[in-house]
């Protein structure tokens, strides 16, 4: 199979860092680009929305959309990182809200990097940023507990996006007033598959 890839790709990080919790091998990686204004063609073929990570596979259709490729790679390997029974649902929706706010946290990337300087709009990026800050808030008060719970997929979610939150959006500060998510971060942080998935610009 073939991982279309970036290092600085948060989504494809979590990829990188559940290939390299469960021990997946037989996937090759393949440097990718692109943004809505100037597509990768190689991606575009695979994926029609341009967007990596697209897993290639020999005998089926392309996936994307990270959270289908965790889910394939999960049943594929037997890992078991999306629990059975409720704590399932729970695990679903940590990495859904991990997913959001790194939706909203690229989204004010693309604003401030491709969008002409002329046509940027603040108030649209502080909603993004209120979006990620009220997420951020609901892991601090509703799912610590969770992810101090058994090692999940919600859990690399969220470790990829705040570690994302961290590579491009430092000075909003996450951590300040949220004292428990930020102790989870730092021992998460310390594990090897995250240490060998920082981003780098
Ligand atoms: N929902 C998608 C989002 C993937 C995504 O937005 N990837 C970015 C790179 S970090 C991308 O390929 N952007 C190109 C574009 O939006 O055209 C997923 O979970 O895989």
């Amino acid at each position: 199979m073939k991982l279309y890839h970036s290092i600085t790709s948060p989504y494809v990080r979590k990829i990188d860092v559940q290939i390299a919790e469960c021990g997946i091998t037989g996937i090759e990686r393949v440097s990718a680009s692109g943004t809505p204004v100037a597509p990768d063609d190689a991606v575009i073929a695979r994926n029609p929305l341009g967007k990596i990570p697209a897993l290639e596979r020999e005998d089926g259709p392309t996936l994307y959309d990270s959270r289908v490729i965790t889910q394939f790679l999960d049943e594929m390997s037997g890992a078991g990182l999306y629990s059975k029974g409720p704590r399932r649902w729970d695990t679903m929706v940590v990495e859904a809200t991990a997913d959001g706010i790194l939706d909203a946290a690229i989204l004010i990337v693309y604003e401030t990097r491709i969008r002409p300087e002329d046509k940027r709009f603040p108030a649209w990026v502080e909603g993004q940023w209120a979006k990620i800050d009220r997420a951020v808030e609901v892991l601090e008060t509703r799912w610590i507990d969770h992810l101090n719970g058994p090692f999940d997929m919600g859990q690399i979610a969220v470790g990829c996006a705040l570690g994302y939150l961290d590579f491009r959006h430092a000075s909003r500060n996450w951590r300040k007033g949220r004292p428990k998510l930020t102790a989870w971060e730092a021992a998460f942080a310390k594990r090897p598959s995250m240490i060998a998935t920082v981003p780098t610009a």
